[in-house]
């Protein structure tokens, strides 16, 4: 027991750092995978004594972490031995979910929860290498398997994975997953935002395989200055990467090209075709794309088109396009949880679609792949954002680096995808030094990752004029931004609906401009005149009256009002209307359309 002890705290150190954003697969979505989903083993652990000896010294640390470490998924040995937790006598969980809606004692807390899995694993051929992925997990995720440290991951709507090649044995894993989602000051989002903070494996767990040398990334996109042209690259990871063939097929296009990579294991890719079916709004086609390497083949579902500004206007395909959008959070109207499934994100796409949408904003923090992948194959347009939400630690350099570490993986999932047209770098941030040259260095980011899409954020706007009726953009991150956007709250936070009335908007910057929330609170069936607020009627008077507003702003070439479902929030207490809701849906949480639904869905068809 005791050598066993030593050489897993040796591993221990040896895997820790194996965690950086390069190493995570491209299109783990349509890999070969066996699934890890459905119930896990969890203990509850506020005091963290699971992590911790009774020093305060986190167990992987020591030489002899002792079994009390939870990690080590201890057994007693005969009776008189001490143990003090039991994995397989514990409750089970479901996994994907977040832990506050299934079990009642954890709807409020905010702490550690240990998972395990026990799991055999047969590979499909001896050099194979095996990877660990997990979809998200909130907020802090340390993962462990057979005892030995795989890595640590912060941020909880992002993926991660690890190679466990060396580890997993054929039969009688176990994979131990501490999952903690304490806010912090620090955090990415920080410790105050409007929604709930969902803890857990919020999304699927599951093995991937591939070949020991296998397609670790790629892009493969229409090159934004030439539409007959296909480019991009692909990167093999693995033993002997120089000078391997790649193939690539697009069966449709008649493409099947031959590559070869450089010593770092990179093949660009240029491929000729004058006869591309352009994916957009109306036709969103995606074309089948094989990627092939010896034993190792990937395919995806990818749609060709360019998204460009020019002036005041948004270019798809080189046509004006305006973004009739609505603002959604990753929440399920029928389980009233984390939204996990793709039945989850049909059911919400298709509400969006039903109001005449041709764009979703994903608020505030990358959603689950489902949702993209569903958005490509709707031809809905999309804006991911990241939570830099608010009031985060700007003077902290590891906050930017969590920040920038969000933005690089969700740009790296999803740079594929067509749909995919606005990279947010944050939500309603107030203008400091600090703030700015931390947008600024996530603008830097973003373009040197993906030049080809749009950056933006949702900014704020500032009032001028003695009566303050004068509204403008003063954010120096509006000189930065592709897409210029911003929130306001006229008729709900900042006077009443007909204040809407006395507003003109001097915006100056010659950018296309999108109103990127705007909304009130209404209690599905709650009656009134339209001047009683959490009516349905207020609610309707307010989208009336901001949708005759904005049409006066010259640049307009979007919006996407807040939100097409309420959703649960801390901040939302007040009984018999919020009751704990947020209530600027245009649905409720049980999936009822309120009257402003429609009044925004024949605005869409006027459009
Ligand atoms: C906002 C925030 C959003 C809130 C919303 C509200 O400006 O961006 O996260 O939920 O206002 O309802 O107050």
């Amino acid at each position: 027991m005791k050598i066993l002890t030593l050489i897993m705290a040796i591993l221990l150190s040896v895997t820790e750092e194996l965690t950086a954003n390069d190493q995570l697969l491209i299109n783990a979505y349509n890999r070969s995978s066996q699934s890890l989903d459905g119930q896990w083993n969890y203990i509850i652990d506020p005091y963290e004594n699971g992590y911790y000896n009774y020093r305060y010294e986190p167990f992987e640390k020591q030489k002899y972490p002792g079994r009390g470490a939870f990690f080590l998924n201890s057994k007693s040995n005969n009776k008189s031995d001490l143990i003090e937790y039991d994995f397989d006598k514990s409750e089970t969980i479901s996994v994907p979910g977040d832990w506050n809606t299934q079990k009642k004692e954890l709807l409020y807390y905010e702490g550690t929860v240990w998972y395990k899995k026990s799991f055999d694993y047969i590979k499909s051929n001896k050099t194979n290498r095996v990877f660990v992925y997990f979809g998200a997990s909130n907020y802090e995720t340390d993962v462990y398997l057979n005892g030995v440290k795989l890595g640590n991951h912060v941020g909880g709507f992002t993926p991660f994975n690890y190679d466990i090649t060396d580890l997993i044995t054929d039969e009688g894993n176990f994979l131990i997953v501490k999952v903690d989602n304490k806010r912090k000051k620090e955090g990415v989002p920080t410790l105050n935002t409007d929604w709930w903070n969902y803890g857990g494996l919020t999304r699927s767990v599951k093995i991937i395989e591939t070949n020991e040398i296998f397609i670790r990334d790629y892009i493969i996109q229409l090159d934004s200055e030439n539409p007959e042209k296909i480019k991009g690259y692909v990167k093999l990871s693995g033993e002997s990467i120089y000078h391997n063939p790649i193939k690539i097929t697009i069966p449709e296009l008649g493409v099947d090209e031959k590559v070869i990579t450089n010593k770092d294991g990179v093949a660009s890719i240029d491929i000729v075709s004058d006869n591309i079916r352009y994916w957009s709004v109306k036709d969103p086609h995606l074309y089948k794309v094989k990627i092939h390497i010896q034993e190792d083949e990937v395919v995806d579902y990818i749609g060709f088109r360019i998204i460009k500004t020019e002036g005041k206007f948004i270019l798809l395909n080189g046509e004006q396009v305006f973004l009739k959008g609505i603002s959604i959070h990753e929440e399920s109207p029928i389980r009233q949880g984390r939204a996990h499934s793709k039945d989850d994100a049909l059911q919400l796409l298709t509400w969006a679609k039903e109001l005449g949408c041709n764009f979703v904003r994903l608020a505030h923090y990358p959603h689950n792949e489902h949702m993209i992948r569903l958005a490509d194959q709707l031809g809905i347009l999309v804006w991911e954002e990241i939570p830099v939400y608010w009031t985060i630690d700007w003077e902290n350099e590891s906050t930017y680096e969590n920040a920038e570490h969000q933005l690089s993986t969700v740009i790296h999932r999803d740079k594929n995808r067509a749909s995919v047209i606005i990279w947010s770098m944050a939500n309603e941030t107030p203008t400091s030094k600090a703030r700015n040259s931390f947008l600024n260095r996530l603008a830097v980011k973003a373009k040197q990752l993906d030049s080809t899409r749009l950056i933006s954020a949702a900014l704020e706007q500032s009032s001028q004029g003695g009566d303050g009726n004068i509204r403008t953009i003063t954010d120096p991150f509006a000189d930065v931004v592709d897409v210029l956007s911003f929130n306001e709250y006229l008729g709900w936070y900042d006077g009443l609906p007909e204040k809407c009335r006395d507003i003109s908007w001097i915006i100056k910057q010659d950018k296309p401009v999108i109103i990127s929330e705007f909304g009130g609170g209404a209690k599905y069936g709650l009656h009134g005149d339209k001047s009683e607020r959490w009516t349905e009627e207020y609610q309707e008077f307010l989208y009336e009256e901001n949708l005759k507003m904005i049409s006066k702003i010259d640049q307009l070439q979007g919006i996407s009002p807040w939100i097409l479902i309420d959703f649960k929030s801390p901040r939302r207490p007040l009984p018999e209307i919020q009751d704990g809701w947020n209530r600027k849906g245009l649905i409720s949480e049980d999936g009822h359309k309120k009257k402003a639904f429609y009044v925004l869905k024949e605005y869409y068809e006027s459009k």
